[in-house]
């Protein structure tokens, strides 16, 4: 009997300094500390700002959430302003650029997207293919661009290029203009501009995307350059 008691009681006497340790000593492990203060170690678990690493934005976001249900209101209607067959709701995006002064660094090659659900019945029955934003803008007054309808467009540029400050983003929003600064005379109509970190982040966020982006214009329209600071 002295045999086996004998190790179980070292066995007990050597554990117990090191659980008080544990318990005591959280704070002061380096490991910890290092993990959870270090800035700019990911992109998806702070938010923008709250590092002292710049955060990387490759992702620009175009809304109209905020703007569709009280714009150009016939009655109290909204979608009343669309015309049919087009059914074109909201702001109609053609294109977005990201310019570097006049260099084009690329325009969207990869593109998410959320209508408003705003209208519905065949009024629903409108531009909504996102493919339509990717690439040079091309729009008529009737085609090749995607309309809001109160939701948004999220993309990222050729070459997975990365949005820095100083660059300029170009919205080819369908209106007065459509195409490249050709006149159309249509109506133009009013979005929000964000950059964000990329698309993942935007698709796990919601209005106004404070998770992972940061709003750069709130009363753009048409075809719009917006300057891209603020980080
Ligand atoms: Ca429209
Ligand atoms: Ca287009």
């Amino acid at each position: 009997m002295k045999k086996i008691l004998l190790p179980l009681a070292l066995m007990g006497t050597m554990a117990l300094p090191m659980v008080a340790c544990d318990v005591e000593d959280p704070a002061g492990d380096a490991t910890d500390t290092t993990t959870d203060t270090t800035p700019g170690e990911t992109t998806g678990d702070t938010g923008p700002g709250d590092t002292t690493e710049p955060d990387k934005y490759f992702a620009v976001i175009v809304d109209d959430s905020q703007i569709f249900p009280t714009h150009r209101v016939v009655g109290t209607d909204p979608c009343a302003t669309a015309s049919p067959p087009l059914y074109a709701h909201g702001a109609d995006i053609d294109a977005i650029g990201l310019f570097d002064a006049d260099l084009l660094i690329g325009y969207l090659d990869v593109v998410d997207y959320q209508e408003g659900g705003i209208c519905t019945g065949n009024r629903a029955t409108g531009p909504t293919d996102p493919d339509q934003a990717k690439g040079a803008p091309n729009a008529t007054i009737t085609e090749r661009f995607v309309s809001l309808g109160g939701g948004f467009l999220t993309g990222e540029f050729a070459g997975q290029a990365q949005i820095q400050s100083g660059d300029t983003i170009v919205v080819y929003e369908v209106g007065t203009k459509c195409g490249n600064n050709q006149n159309c005379g249509g109506q133009d109509e009013g979005y929000e501009v964000f950059v964000a970190f990329d698309l993942d982040c935007v698709n796990e966020a919601n209005y106004p995307y404070a998770s992972c982006g940061i709003k750069l214009s709130d009363d753009a329209e048409g075809e719009a350059t917006i300057p891209v600071s603020g980080f």
